[in-house]
C-alpha cells in the first residue's frame, strides 16, 4: 500500500475507466444525425459539456465499486450507470456556470457551454443531460435486474433532486453574504457535492450485485469521501489557480460564502482530510485487496491538485 501520493496504478485505472465512460457518452450523444431527428445545435452543446475532459471520478467510483462483487462483468453492466451519473454531474456543472448561478466563463480549461453557445442552449443541454441519464439506466438493454434498476433510478433521483444536489445548490445560493452556521455549511456541502459521490458508490453496489449490507457500507464510504472531496475543493479554491484547476478560483471568499476552511483554517482542514481517509479505509476492510483502488481513491480525493 502506498502511503503518500496516489499510485500510478490508480491514475492509470482512473484514466481507463474515464476513457470507457467517455467512449460510451461519445456513442450515446453521437455527432452525426443523418435523419435530423434531434437538433444538431443541442447535441453539439451537450458534446461540448460532456466530452471536454474532467476527471470522471464519479464514474470511476461506480465501476470500481461494482467490480468488488465479481471479476469484471459487473463493471460492464455498470458502465451505463457510470455514464448516466456523469451526465447528471455534467448537467450540474453546465447549469452552475450560468450567469444566474456562478457566472463562470471557463470550465475544464474551456469556455463554458453558455459562452461557447448561448444561455438558452446551455439550459436545454443541462435539462437534456439530466433526463437522458434516466433514459440510459432504464434502457431494457442494460443488463441489471429489474429491482436493482429501480433502486438505482431512485438513488440517482434522490441524490440529484430537492433533498440532494439541487436542494444543496439552493442552500448555497441562500448562504451568500450570510454568516451561515457550521451546521448549515456542512448540510449544504453534503447535499450539493456529497450526495452524488455517495450515490456513485451506492449505485455501483446495486449494479454489481452487492448485498443490502454492502450497499449501506459503500454508501457510507461514499459519504466520507464526499466530505473529503468538498473539503479538498475548498482548500484548492484558496490555494490553487486557474491554470491548475481549469476554472476560476477564490470565488467562495469573493461571494462571502463561509466554508469549513474559513471557519477552522487550512491546518484543521488538512488534519481532517487525513482522518477522513482513515475512516474511508476502515469501511473498505471487508473487501481486502479487491478494494485497493477505492483505498487509493480516498487518498487521491484528499490530496488532489485539481
Ligand atoms: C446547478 C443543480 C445545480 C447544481 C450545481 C456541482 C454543483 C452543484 C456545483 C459545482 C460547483 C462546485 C465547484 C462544487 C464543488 C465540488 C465540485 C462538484 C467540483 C467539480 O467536480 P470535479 O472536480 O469536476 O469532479 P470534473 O471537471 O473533474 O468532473
Amino acid at each position: 500500500m502506498k502511503t503518500s501520493d496516489p499510485g500510478s496504478d490508480f491514475l492509470a485505472n482512473l484514466k481507463s475507466h474515464g476513457e470507457q465512460t467517455t467512449a460510451f457518452l461519445d456513442r450515446h450523444f453521437a455527432a452525426g444525425d443523418p435523419d435530423g431527428l434531434v437538433p444538431r445545435r443541442l447535441v453539439d452543446a451537450i458534446r461540448h459539456g460532456v466530452l471536454n475532459g474532467g476527471k470522471r471520478f464519479r464514474p470511476f467510483l461506480v465501476l470500481e465499486v461494482a467490480r468488488l462483487f465479481g471479476s469484471g462483468d459487473e463493471a460492464g453492466n455498470a458502465l451505463p450507470v457510470a455514464a448516466a451519473l456523469e451526465c447528471i454531474h455534467c448537467y450540474s456543472l453546465i447549469h452552475d456556470d450560468l450567469p444566474a448561478m456562478d457566472d463562470d466563463d471557463m470550465r475544464r480549461g474551456q469556455p463554458t457551454v453558455h459562452k461557447a453557445f448561448d444561455e438558452a442552449t446551455a439550459i436545454l443541454a443541462g435539462d437534456a443531460l439530466l433526463t437522458e441519464a434516466f433514459a440510459i439506466v432504464s434502457d431494457p438493454e442494460v443488463n441489471i435486474g429489474y429491482e436493482s434498476k429501480c433502486a438505482i433510478i431512485g438513488v440517482l433521483a434522490a441524490a440529484s433532486g430537492l433533498s440532494g444536489m439541487v436542494g444543496g445548490q439552493m442552500f448555497d445560493l441562500m448562504n451568500e453574504n450570510k454568516n451561515a452556521s457550521e451546521t448549515m455549511v456542512v448540510r449544504t456541502q453534503a447535499m450539493k457535492t456529497g450526495a452524488l459521490i455517495r450515490a456513485a458508490c451506492e449505485v455501483g453496489s446495486l449494479a454489481g450485485g452487492g448485498s443490502p449490507e454492502d450497499r449501506a457500507r459503500l454508501a457510507h464510504y461514499g459519504e466520507i469521501i464526499g466530505l473529503a472531496f468538498q473539503l479538498a475543493d475548498d482548500l484548492l479554491d484558496e490555494t490553487s489557480n486557474m491554470a491548475a484547476m481549469g476554472k476560476q478560483t477564490g470565488k467562495d471568499a469573493a461571494a462571502g460564502k463561509r466554508t469549513l476552511i474559513s471557519i477552522h483554517g487550512q491546518d484543521w482542514a488538512r488534519n481532517r482530510l487525513g482522518q477522513l481517509v482513515e475512516e474511508a479505509h476502515a469501511l473498505l476492510e471487508p473487501y481486502g485487496e479487491k478494494a485497493v483502488m477505492l483505498r487509493e481513491a480516498a487518498r487521491f480525493v484528499a490530496e488532489r491538485g485539481n
